[in-house]
């Protein structure tokens, strides 16, 4: 039997993706019979349940009236110092460069060579928006090359890491993309669709159900989304429904009301999982300007999905171009529309979109499969080879 990990787990513990795939990775490799510490703010959402070898260090940022702002960075790192000591760690996995890379950083100079390993995942807008940001970028370059191990999900990621933060070619960069669990997110029989779509409120079976799920940024184009919408619902019988909230909703709301299409796009809020809805769509909807990976449009094409989708930084890698999906350049609302409408007027297209949406997803983002990639890593990275 191979040497069990002691492994500390650092994530935004909220709905976006990189906690989700933080989490997944912290609960497979403690099905694994690793010992997993999650050190965060809160309880990761995913994590809803006790399991074995799983457990959470809560890191409590005190207030005090010096601190106008209370230094979350220093107080993880105070965290996982006492973690790390009190538990063995051998490794730290960081999700997202800023500030999280920093706090292992620091917490490993505590600790001297008594210090775990670090690998830091790096999950998007750390890069793309934050980390090229010229108030953090000495920190977030420094952090990222004094990590043991850095991982990204795309080659697009890979890339503006060396070009954006100027982090060398010599610093090895492992691409290990995004997964789904395939077993959950999988398509339906007809009789089940119907069901869920009747719990939408969607009776009618000739209508053609789009969905959109994400935090509802500025990134996400949220008006692109609706804007497409109401092209295609003009030409088709169709229902948008909108998952998760975030800045953008209040701005949302009022253009569907402007567009007269209160009964035609419903807004859900934010919900513990998106699987029953996507087993209740046909179409998956992600005009974004920003998406290194698009966890969200793997997810629906895991459940037989084909996604319409800006041809925007990481998207192209996950969503093949006319073969599990349509592409349009970022802000092309008429070209979003047009795919949406072509796509759902044929049905054999459609058909054989759906079959191979599933089929990449199963083929090459599979849970286990990628899961086992990060342990192989950590292997690899606690040998000295990162
Ligand atoms: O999409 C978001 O804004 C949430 C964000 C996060 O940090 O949780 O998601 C990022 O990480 C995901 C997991 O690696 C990727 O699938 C998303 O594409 C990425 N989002 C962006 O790059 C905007």
């Amino acid at each position: 039997m191979s040497e069990q990990l002691r492994i500390g787990i650092t994530c935004y513990p909220t709905y976006g993706g990189s906690g989700v795939i933080a989490t997944e990775i912290g609960m497979a490799m403690a099905r694994r019979g690793h010992k997993v510490h999650f050190i965060c703010y809160d309880v990761p959402r995913r994590l809803d349940r006790f399991m074995e070898n799983v457990y959470f260090h809560e890191v409590e940022v005190r207030d005090n009236p010096l601190f106008t702002y209370p230094p979350y960075s220093l107080a993880l790192a105070s965290k996982i110092v006492d973690v790390a000591t009190y538990e063995e760690l051998s490794l730290l996995h960081m999700h997202y460069a800023v500030p999280h890379a920093t706090s292992a950083y620091l917490a490993r100079q505590i600790m001297g060579n008594k210090a775990p390993k670090v690998i830091t995942t790096l999950h998007g807008t750390d890069i793309t928006l934050v980390g090229k940001d010229r108030s953090y970028l000495p920190i977030t370059r420094f952090s990222i090359m004094q990590s043991d191990g850095v991982t990204v999900p795309s080659l697009f990621l890979k890339q503006a890491t060396h070009d954006k933060l100027n982090v060398p070619t010599d610093c090895p960069i492992e691409v290990i993309p995004n997964f789904v669990d395939t077993s959950r997110y999988s398509p339906v029989e007809p009789q089940r669709k119907l069901e869920l779509r009747r719990a939408l409120g969607r009776c009618d079976q000739a209508e053609k159900l789009i969905i959109h799920v994400s935090n509802f940024r500025t990134v996400k184009r949220i008006q692109d989304v609706i804007r497409s919408f109401a092209l295609v619902r003009k030409e088709l019988q169709s229902h948008l429904v909108m998952v998760g909230d975030g800045p953008e909703r209040c701005d949302a709301e009022a253009l569907v009301r402007e567009l007269g299409l209160e009964h035609d796009v419903c807004f859900l809020g934010k919900q513990e999982s998106t699987v029953e809805v996507l087993q209740a769509g046909d179409l998956f909807l992600l005009p974004s300007e920003n998406e290194s990976f698009g966890l969200a449009a793997l997810e629906a094409m895991s459940c037989g999905l084909p996604v319409v989708a800006s041809r925007a930084e990481g998207i192209p890698e996950v969503v093949k171009d006319g073969e599990t999906g349509l592409l349009a350049d970022v802000g092309d609302i008429e070209g979003l529309a047009k795919n949406m409408i072509s796509l759902l007027e044929d049905g054999e297209r459609y058909k054989s979109m759906s079959e191979a949406a599933r089929r990449l997803a199963v083929e090459n983002y599979e849970m286990n499969a990628i899961t086992a990639r990060y342990e192989e890593y950590y292997r690899r990275v606690l040998r000295g080879w990162g």
